[in-house]
């Protein structure tokens, strides 16, 4: 695989569906699972596969991504390994940002044109799903085809939210229709018993696509249509052979607050769908942290990652990310806390409290549920977060909600007493 394929990620665009997580960092930076970042699991995927060369597309280029890859991700130089950030720049060519996937890929193009490559693996940046990409590729050069994209059985509620297609008896895609929102049963494909028990009928694009390297370039260079799902995809299908890579492993969407939210949680199941406890592992930045202390807690269904003190009475079905701090009686349900970046020292701790401020992390005698806590927040003594059906959807300053689920923002501060 390694001098056949390279793989672009696509980082994502403006972030706004990850707001407010996406305030200050470009949404391949977005923590997830206590210590990993998004873009961590694309990477891991190609990795394993035996890709090893790829571009990270992002539209602004923050700082926490770049340290993250460099620090991160390093390989041999005697090697062709690499994994690069391409933000969305001003060239003489071109001013704007990348105004869609395809207008994404089309302005990487001068730097694709350098390497020697077959195909190209292209992305999603916003997916949890462990898959070994080398079938596909295997399966995309055995049926002749121009053009690949994996699909994926899904249920009639979610078609709204994928392309949608349908196939011929060799796997070929005959049809595509971006995103329907209504009147598409006769979109109804033959599916396996297993996936038809699940009312699991219609096909999704996935949104990983391999092209043959020629095709991409004349394809992109042809026109200047924004999207692969909206143009490109459509239009392909009626001059090319394009095939359908059928997956029926977990896989989900991760571009949303409540999305987001629930596939963290799900980690914390007994046997979770995506299992972190695997051969294939996740990669991430190799951070030198004490491991955590913990003292009095009652945890059920909770991942601690490392460098915590955590003091709590009682943590439930929540993921506690590197350095959090939890104080005493405090309860916790529901929750992904992402951590902090650094330490306080004993005496910063002591003078915020002489002052009577938070100190970061979470402070004694809370109760917080269904809450998505960002980095590097000051979280004080007696506050209660719980808005499952409390508050509507909105912004409140140093927190959102949506959908009940609160999001406290990085470096709020939340002063003692605080009811959300
Ligand atoms: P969506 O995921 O809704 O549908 P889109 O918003 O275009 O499509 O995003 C695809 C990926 O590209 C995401 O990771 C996104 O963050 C990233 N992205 C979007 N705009 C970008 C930009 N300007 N620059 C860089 N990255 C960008 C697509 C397909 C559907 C398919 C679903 C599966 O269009 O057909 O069913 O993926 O999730
Ligand atoms: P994020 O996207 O997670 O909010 P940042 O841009 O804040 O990330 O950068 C995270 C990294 O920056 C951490 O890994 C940490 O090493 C470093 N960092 C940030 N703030 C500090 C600090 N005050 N002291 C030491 N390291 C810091």
């Amino acid at each position: 695989m390694t001098g056949k394929v390279i793989a672009i990620v696509l980082g994502g665009g403006q972030g706004s569906r990850l707001s407010p997580l996406t305030a200050t960092r470009s949404k391949p930076a977005v923590p997830i699972a206590g210590k990993y970042r998004l873009v961590d699991i694309p990477i891991s995927n190609c990795l394993h596969s035996g890709i090893e060369r790829m571009y990270v597309l992002t539209q602004f280029n923050s700082a926490s991504l770049n340290k993250h890859i460099k620090n991160t991700y390093h390989f041999s130089s005697f090697s062709e390994a690499f994994v690069d950030i391409l933000a969305a720049e001003q060239t003489p060519s071109s001013v704007s940002w990348f105004q869609g996937t395809a207008d994404a890929v089309r302005q990487s193009l001068h730097h694709l044109a350098v390497h020697e490559f077959e195909y190209i693996l292209i992305l999603s940046g916003d997916q949890l799903y462990q898959m070994d990409f080398r079938d596909m590729v295997n399966n995309h050069i055995n049926s002749n085809a121009d053009i690949s994209i994996a699909t994926i059985p899904v249920h009639a509620n979610d078609v709204p939210g994928f392309g949608i297609l349908k196939t011929n008896e060799e796997n070929m895609i005959t049809s595509f229709i971006e995103k329907p929102k209504k009147d598409f049963e006769s979109w109804a494909s033959e599916v396996s018993e297993e996936m038809q028990a699940q009312g699991r009928v219609y096909l999704a694009s996935m949104g990983i696509y391999i092209f043959n390297r020629k095709l991409l370039f004349d394809i992109l260079q042809a026109n200047d249509d924004p999207d692969f799902g909206k143009e490109i995809i459509p239009a392909a299908i009626e001059n090319h052979r394009v095939a359908s890579y059928q997956y029926e492993g977990y896989w989900t969407d991760i571009g949303t607050i409540p999305s987001f939210f629930d596939a963290n949680l799900g980690l914390t199941d007994d046997i979770p769908q995506f299992n972190l406890f695997d051969k294939y592992n996740i990669y991430t930045r190799a951070r030198m942290l004490p491991p955590s202390k913990v003292s009095g807690t009652l945890m059920e269904k909770t991942i601690v990652a490392d460098g915590c003190i955590i003091n709590a009475k009682h943590i439930k079905r929540s993921i506690i990310g590197i350095r959090t701090r939890i104080g005493f009686d405090t309860t916790i349900e529901n929750c992904y806390v992402m951590g902090c970046d650094n330490y306080q020292t004993l005496e910063q701790i002591e003078e915020s409290r002489q002052k009577d401020q938070p100190i970061m992390g979470i402070g004694d005698r809370c109760c917080i549920k269904n809450a998505i806590i960002d980095k590097n927040t000051f979280i004080g003594n007696d506050v209660t977060i719980n808005c499952k059906e409390g508050k509507p959807d909105g912004d409140y300053g140093t927190y959102t909600v949506q959908d009940g689920i609160v999001v406290v923002k990085k470096l709020a501060v939340i002063p003692n007493g605080t009811v959300i």
